[in-house]
């Protein structure tokens, strides 16, 4: 899978997909992430991507020319599946359209500053439109690379067992139960007897059990959406 960001600030973006799951996803090729300077597309030499906004406001806008200019380019060498655009009043986030979104083979991710981007954009080019949250943050790129480490971890042969991405809370709609590693006691706190008793059907009720209750009080809303 390919994963194109237009960002203005691309530094921001290279540390988070340099480690961990993602670097692996990349060193294994089953995943590109390719971040683009926006800028490269600017409308003068000063760099200029934003200007003020019509019927007058605090706060810019990102310009129409940029992102036009970059998407046409991007999309004469990538054929994509989906253009996104990462901004507040988008659709919620959530694992439903990670899953979605891990299927596809080629994304384009814009990441949104200052006020928001010129609407013309958004009605002639971007496809999908995506908030991680109910909050605003400074600029999409942290949403951005929230999106593609969600996707990312989903792509088959990423993680080293490929069934726990399966088990991940949200995956069936349920927080995850309770985990517990060495010592058996620490500080005179015991794990719970039933993971040390080898009945692996007795786990899997009580990783079940405890993932119901779990979810019905931290997350009722969950058991409510099927
Ligand atoms: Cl995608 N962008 C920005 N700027 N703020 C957000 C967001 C995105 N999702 C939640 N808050």
């Amino acid at each position: 899978m390919q994963i194109h960001v237009l960002s203005v600030i691309p530094e921001l973006l290279e540390s988070p997909f340099q480690h961990s799951i993602l670097k692996r996803a990349q060193d294994k090729g089953l995943l590109k992430v390719e971040v683009h300077q926006l800028r490269k597309w600017a409308v003068n030499e000063y760099g200029q991507v934003d200007d003020y906004q019509f019927g007058g406001g605090a706060g810019m806008v990102m310009m129409c020319e940029p992102l036009a200019k970059a998407i046409e380019e991007l999309s004469a060498q990538e054929k994509f599946d989906e253009i996104i655009f990462l901004t507040p009043d988008g659709e919620r986030f959530n694992q439903g359209m990670a899953n979605q979104l891990s299927l596809k083979k080629n994304l384009l991710l814009i990441c949104g500053h200052y006020k928001g981007i010129d609407e013309r954009i958004r009605e002639h080019f971007v496809t999908r439109e995506i908030s991680i949250g109910d909050y605003v943050l400074s600029g999409g790129e942290l949403a951005a690379a929230v999106v593609v480490d969600a996707i990312g971890r989903l792509l088959p042969g990423v993680l080293n067992d490929e069934t726990s991405a399966l088990f991940d809370s949200f995956q069936d709609n349920l927080l995850a139960p309770p985990v517990y590693t060495r010592p058996e006691e620490y500080r005179g706190w015991k794990v719970p007897e039933v993971l040390l008793s080898g009945d692996h059907k007795k786990i899997e009720e009580w990783r079940f059990d405890e993932a119901m209750k779990r979810t019905e009080l931290r997350r009722p809303d969950l058991l409510k959406e099927n």
